[in-house]
């Protein structure tokens, strides 16, 4: 699986699955979630009601995923996850490799490709890049082997990008900008 780092928009990725840094309510936020539904248009919503409405009533646990449509976006499927809010008190590292994990797990079940991931948690739910970038990276490294061929991860601005490039660098990863 080829692992690549793009400098953008996640809502512009023409990929078969995007990932989307959901909340446990499913029905949209700010950062990554709430550009994804504005772009995407209400079909998203509108199956994140239906999942609500079903199998997560109570919300989609922290560290779980699942796929709806991606509606007007560039892209086949959105899998919304929900990341942990970072804790200086508690350490909730394995929960965001889970986002990961299982976000490409729901990924290859679809059959999807290629997949594009924001870094989850750094932004409104507060995880430090440095260490954000260092899970995102090892636990996708890691995975069980799927169907899917390129992971991207889609970084929003320079200081992001810098900390992925230097968490690939110290996997011993040649950094592949497409
Ligand atoms: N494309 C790529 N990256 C982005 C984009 C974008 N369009 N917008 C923001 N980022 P966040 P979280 C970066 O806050 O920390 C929502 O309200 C951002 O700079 O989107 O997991 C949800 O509903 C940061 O580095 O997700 C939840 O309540 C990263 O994406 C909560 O925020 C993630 O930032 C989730 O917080």
């Amino acid at each position: 699986m080829r692992i690549v780092l793009v400098r953008g928009d996640i809502t512009e990725q023409r990929v078969d699955a995007v990932v989307n840094a959901a909340n446990s309510s499913l029905l949209g936020g700010g950062g990554v979630d709430g550009a994804i539904h504005r772009r995407g248009g209400p079909e998203i919503l509108a199956e994140c009601r239906a999942l609500r409405a079903s199998q997560y009533g109570g919300g989609l646990p922290t560290g779980q995923a699942v796929a709806t449509t991606a509606g007007r976006l560039p892209a086949r499927w959105v899998i919304h996850t929900v990341g942990p809010v970072h804790s200086g008190s508690e350490d909730r590292s394995h929960l965001l490799a889970s986002c990961y994990r299982e976000s490409l797990r729901v990924a290859g079940d679809l059959g999807a490709r290629t997949v594009a991931f924001p870094a989850i948690s750094t932004g409104i739910y507060g995880w430090p890049l440095d260490d954000g970038a260092r899970i995102a990276l090892r636990t996708v490294r890691a995975a069980p082997a799927t169907l899917v061929e390129e992971v991207s991860f889609v970084l929003f601005d320079s200081t992001a990008y810098a900390h992925f490039e230097r968490a690939l660098g110290d996997l011993g990863e040649i950094v592949d900008t497409p």
